[in-house]
């Protein structure tokens, strides 16, 4: 239905500033390294690659990766605003193109920015967040202060106007509640859990995952985004790899015991894939320096790739 002629960007966002362990920013660089863009050629896939932050990137650093960029407990607002920024603008190039954008990161904020471009280009999309975290802490919720644990907040416009750093103010945060569903979440924290529950999001835990099973899971997360069509409407997915057991995806900043089996997590984006209504893809929260043991990073990036290639249709008869 969308993309039938098969265009697609893949967009690079080596980002590390929403979260305080280096390394993340090296995973388009592993990923592309790995073959990913051959791979979506096979595919049928006619495939450029678009670094939003290859330049800017270093004169923003040199600007604000100082510690006057602070507000209150909350790191980096004014660096990771700037920066969605650029991924929000070449995100928004690549729809305009009619090319379907795959955003390799980089941590979990860049998605600020990509999603407020699918949101602008598909008005009724609704947002599947793959992940074992919420990322829905606000500006007074978070105790880390890491901008990674909050994107959510600023795509559905939580956060108080007059406390958003003049950097992020460009973010529309137009994404209503029942426009989102969770798959994969076990580690979610207490300010998170009352904001879920006061919005009514569609929240699937892995209690849920193993109640159901991943394919009713799914279902019930398409149905949630688009209850007036049965689940059938344009869809971004914003794939967190934290969201799969630490088992397949080790070299990650925040890994948590208990996820996604390798199976579950590749299903689902076979399943959206499927559908034909996946309108863009983030994976994000890849990180090669947190490896313990050789084979971890290569587990972690055969990972990483096989999600993009299942959602662009490599599993599909
Ligand atoms: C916590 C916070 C988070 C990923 C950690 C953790 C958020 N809720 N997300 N790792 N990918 O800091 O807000
Ligand atoms: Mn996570
Ligand atoms: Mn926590
Ligand atoms: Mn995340």
């Amino acid at each position: 239905k969308y993309y039938e002629s098969q265009r697609l960007s893949i967009i690079t966002a080596p980002f590390s500033g929403g979260q305080s362990r280096s390394g993340v920013e090296k995973g388009p660089k592993y990923m592309l390294n790995h073959g990913l863009q051959n791979s979506l050629t096979k595919l049928g896939w006619s495939t450029v690659i678009t670094e939003p932050l290859s330049s800017a990137i270093l004169q923003i650093k040199k600007d604000e990766m100082d510690q006057n960029d602070r507000m209150g407990i909350v790191k980096r607002p004014n660096l990771v605003g700037k920066v969605t920024k650029l991924i929000y603008e070449t995100v928004t190039k690549s729809l305009s193109n009619e090319r379907f954008p795959l955003t390799l990161g980089g941590d979990h904020s860049i998605a600020m920015g990509t999603v407020s471009a699918v949101i602008d280009k598909f008005p009724d999309a609704g947002l599947l967040w793959i992940d074992a975290h919420a990322d829905i802490n606000t500006l007074t919720s978070t105790d880390s202060g890491n901008l990674h644990g909050c994107p959510v907040s600023f795509l559905m416009g939580l956060n108080d106007k007059k406390m958003v750093p003049e950097s992020m103010e460009w973010i529309p945060g137009n994404l209503k509640p029942n426009k989102i569903a969770y798959i994969g979440l076990r580690d979610i924290d207490e300010g998170e859990k009352k904001i879920l529950k006061n919005l009514g999001i569609a929240a699937f835990s892995m209690y849920h995952v193993d109640r159901l099973g991943i394919n009713e899971v799914i279902e019930m997360a398409m149905r949630a985004i688009h209850p007036e069509t049965n689940g059938d409407g344009p869809i971004m997915c914003s794939y967190d790899v934290d969201a799969l057991d630490p088992l397949y995806v080790p070299a990650t900043g925040t890994p948590v015991r208990g996820g996604l089996t390798l199976r579950e997590g590749l299903f689902l984006v076979e399943r959206l894939a499927e559908t034909g209504n996946l309108v863009g893809l983030d994976i994000v929260e890849v990180n090669p320096d947190l490896a313990s043991k050789d084979d971890h990073v290569s587990d972690t990036i055969a990972t990483s790739c096989s999600i993009a290639r299942c959602a662009l249709g490599e599993t599909l008869l």
